[in-house]
């Protein structure tokens, strides 16, 4: 019994990813097909005591799906997410393709899980869903909770991102270079195009002309769009960092109402999906290598923003797994959701 699952994009990172959190939340599934392109097709997957054949992704793949996964790329979502929406499949799409198209649910399962309201399996009615990205995810993981106690008005983010933001590809690339640059050998240069280990370097996505690149105006366009608040005022700097696969996020937030640090501290530990690690006595507060693996964010650093006037400002810290509670784990609670 339960929904017939298709993964779309499962030889990448958040494909192999989204396969481990279905088995760990031992979410119900009917079937499952596993799709990929024409050159992944024919390969053997072994999941749950089955193994299953990679099938190449076509027009036709979505007969008889209810739930759709997708993490391909922007251009295979836009290409085939509209048909499997047509063929009656609830598509959660792990691009940036529908985020910010009107009518489209930006979810996260923990902050706006009413914005996907009446969209269920078993409507026989197709729909897409959109995850949002992983930097959002993380950061208004904790900054939300304090939100909706004191209203955030304004919010700076600084980014410190993992290789797996970047694909399987950048994960074995920062390996392959931190081997080379130890034995003196010159980097190679595949994915970005600078030495990545040892070194860190603005966010690789494309610069936009007001002087942003992209990741960037998905956080300040995704959390108004998340938060349904076209007033909030965002801006980030994002960064990429020679770490394997948690993203880190420094976090200023100026809130409308007064909010001091111990309530904010007992909000957040009260938060689903948030563990607090802010042990100042011996200088103990989160890492990614700690997320790592892990579904919790967690967020630690919490104190008053000097700069701020009364208790209208607070600093934090988060972490969070990019592959997992960033991409995968966050589509899997939706498709919960869906049930
Ligand atoms: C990164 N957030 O860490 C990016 C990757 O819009 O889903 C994912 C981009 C996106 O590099």
């Amino acid at each position: 019994s339960g929904p017939s699952v298709a993964i779309v994009g499962v030889t990448g990172a958040v494909g192999q990813e989204f396969l481990s959190v279905l088995s760990d939340r031992d979410f119900p599934y009917r079937s499952l097909k596993l799709l990929a392109s024409k050159r992944s097709a024919g390969k053997s997957v072994s999941f749950q005591d089955r193994t299953f054949t990679v099938q190449e992704l076509t027009a036709d793949s979505f007969d008889d799906v209810d739930i759709a996964l997708f993490s391909a790329g922007g251009s295979i979502s836009k290409q085939f997410g509209p048909i499997a929406v047509d063929k009656g499949a609830i598509v959660v799409d792990n691009s940036s393709a529908f985020r910010m198209v009107d009518g489209v649910p930006l979810v996260i399962p923990e902050v706006n899980p009413e914005a996907m309201d009446g969209i269920k399996v078993g409507k026989k009615k197709g729909a897409l869903i959109a995850n949002p990205n992983c930097s959002t995810i993380i950061c208004l993981m904790a900054a939300t909770p304090l939100h909706r106690h004191a209203k955030v008005t304004r919010m700076v983010v600084s980014t410190y991102q993992a290789a797996s933001g970047a694909g399987a590809a950048a994960m074995h690339e920062l390996e392959l270079q931190t081997r080379e640059v130890l034995e003196g050998k010159p980097p190679t240069c595949n994915i970005f195009k600078q030495q990545y280990a040892f070194n860190l370097f603005s966010h690789n996505a494309p610069v936009l002309e007001n002087g942003y690149n992209e990741e960037e105006m998905k956080m300040v366009k995704e959390t108004r769009k998340i938060w349904n608040d076209m007033n909030v005022k965002v801006t980030a700097t994002c960064i990429r960092v020679p770490v394997m696969r948690a993203h880190a996020e420094s976090v200023n937030l100026q809130f409308e109402k007064p909010l001091d640090e111990d309530t904010a501290r007992e909000i957040l530990k009260a938060a689903p999906g948030v563990v607090v690690i802010d042990d100042r006595t011996s200088n103990h507060f989160p890492t990614p290598l700690e997320v790592s693996n892990k579904d919790d964010v967690a967020v630690g650093r919490i104190r008053k923003d000097v700069s701020q006037e009364g208790n209208l400002g607070l600093d934090i810290f988060v972490c969070g797994d990019q592959v997992r509670k960033g991409a995968a784990l966050n589509a899997v609670q939706i498709a919960e959701l869906l049930l």
